[in-house]
């Protein structure tokens, strides 16, 4: 088959309304600091930091710069057996940065595989140390923790699960942690919901017991599924639960890494420590895929002491684990995020961001706004018999009126990048109040 330029046929995107989206195509074209531009040259306010990822803004000179040079001096270098100083000088910074005795970082390329190899690494740590038996894992509803079958897994967005289940075969859940009789509105840390932390011990280890569970996974605020905000004393409680019983516990902050809520990561701006952290998303800026799990020394210890010397200890890794353009471009996103002292501009702008997206409450059909440090989730009343669609007018609208916000069920989320000023934030409102009424309308 001859291909055709502009035919737009063999792209099966992903999570995307393909026939909807081929029917009325919106093109990007390029990106600079705050905006987007679409294909008929508007500007578009990017409200979502692309999907998450953005958080220093578009096109940044240092990491263009970086990447540039990267690719002229070595494309590539092979990730087993050998090594480049960009992997191991990024290495020793993420450990600098990470929380407690996290001080070991695994490489992969996505969030999605940073989970599965945080879950993989909690199976060998246990293994390492004759407790094999430990593999139950437990995750949590209303998770997300990317598209592989590990992820899908220990996931809990249904629609994500429904066509394939769960492939590992010993998984549980806790409940999330969102009651909007009890916790709607809230503003931060909801003060309800703590208590729910104790399902882990009064449910889940009371069924399966302690010596089977290997790990437990949550994000700490969960963005996918529309932005559940971990209310005050839940991830204390979390950690306490699993030091009692020997579980691993991960969090999953593809989302909360990198000054999402202000402190580099989710963990710092609660002040628990998880035994392991995945991310991705941030940490080159978006500009190249990366992930990576961050681990504590002591299972990088028990794992790699209990394999004779000079032998393979873990046998996990992927072909690009530490590619040379994003350790290149991950360095240089460190260094924006320092100069520029992002983290601190997050948390400085947050009580302004939080004023501006409660005023929201007052536009047609909202019955939820939640928030902390720069990510807000407004949750609309579902149209009868029409889940989502309503959600899915006021994008269509907001991308009309030049601003980029993300959907999830009748949630409109908004984590915009960390560079957004005041006047760009009241912008972002007006346009999504607007954007509200005429749905409102329809
Ligand atoms: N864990 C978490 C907590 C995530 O949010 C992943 C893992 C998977 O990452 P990768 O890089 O494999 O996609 C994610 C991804 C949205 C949205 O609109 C969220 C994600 C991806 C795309 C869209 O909420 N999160």
């Amino acid at each position: 088959m001859k291909p055709q330029d502009d035919k737009l046929d063999a792209y099966w995107m992903p999570f995307t309304a393909n026939r909807a989206f081929k029917a009325a195509p919106r093109m990007f074209v390029a990106a600079k600091d705050m905006h987007y531009v679409t294909d008929d040259g508007r500007k578009v306010l990017d409200g979502t930091s692309g999907l998450w990822c953005v958080n220093a803004g578009h096109s940044r000179p240092r990491i263009v710069e970086a990447v540039k040079k990267q690719v002229e001096t070595m494309d590539y270098s092979p990730a087993f057996q050998m090594g480049h100083p960009s992997a191991f000088r990024l290495a020793e910074r993420l450990a600098h940065m990470a929380p407690g005795d996290i001080d070991h970082v695994f490489y992969c390329n996505s969030g999605s595989e940073a989970v599965d190899t945080a879950l993989k690494i909690a199976l060998a740590y246990h293994r390492a140390r004759g407790e094999g038996h430990r593999n139950v894992m437990v995750g949590r509803e209303r998770g997300y923790h990317g598209a592989g079958f590990g992820g899908i897994s220990v996931g809990g967005i249904p629609a994500n699960r429904k066509a394939f289940g769960s492939l590992l075969p010993r998984v549980d859940h806790l409940p999330h942690t969102h009651n909007p009789k009890e916790n709607a509105f809230s503003r931060g840390q909801p003060a309800w919901g703590a208590h729910l932390a104790d399902e882990l011990e009064t449910r889940i280890i009371a069924l399966h017991d302690a010596s089977n569970i290997a790990a437990v996974i949550v994000e700490p605020m969960a963005g996918s599924t529309g932005v559940l905000i971990p209310p005050q004393g839940y991830l204390e409680r979390l950690r306490q639960i699993c030091d009692k019983h020997g579980l691993l516990l991960i969090f999953d902050e593809v989302i909360t890494g990198f000054g999402r809520l202000g402190p580099c990561f989710a963990a710092d701006a609660v002040g628990v420590v998880p035994d392991m952290i995945t991310i991705a998303k941030g940490i080159t800026n978006g500009t190249v895929p990366m992930g990576a799990v961050l681990v504590r020394r002591g299972i990088h210890d028990a794992v790699v002491n209990s394999a004779p010397p000079g032998m393979v200890e873990l046998f996990h890794g992927y072909t690009y684990s530490g590619h040379p353009l994003a350790t290149a471009a991950a360095e240089a996103a460190l260094d924006t995020f320092e100069e520029e002292e992002l983290f601190k501009r997050a948390q400085e702008l947050a009580p302004y961001f939080e004023q501006a997206v409660h005023t929201l409450s007052e536009m047609p059909n909202v019955i939820d706004i939640r928030n902390m440090g720069l990510v807000a989730g407004i949750e609309l009343e579902s149209k009868p018999g029409k889940p989502a669609e309503r959600a899915y007018n006021a994008f269509l609208k907001c991308f009309e009126k030049g601003l980029l916000v993300r959907t999830t069920g009748d949630i409109i989320a908004l984590a915009p990048p960390l560079i957004i000023s005041k006047a760009q934030i009241d912008e972002l409102v007006g346009m999504l109040g607007d954007a509200l009424k005429e749905a409102g309308r329809d």
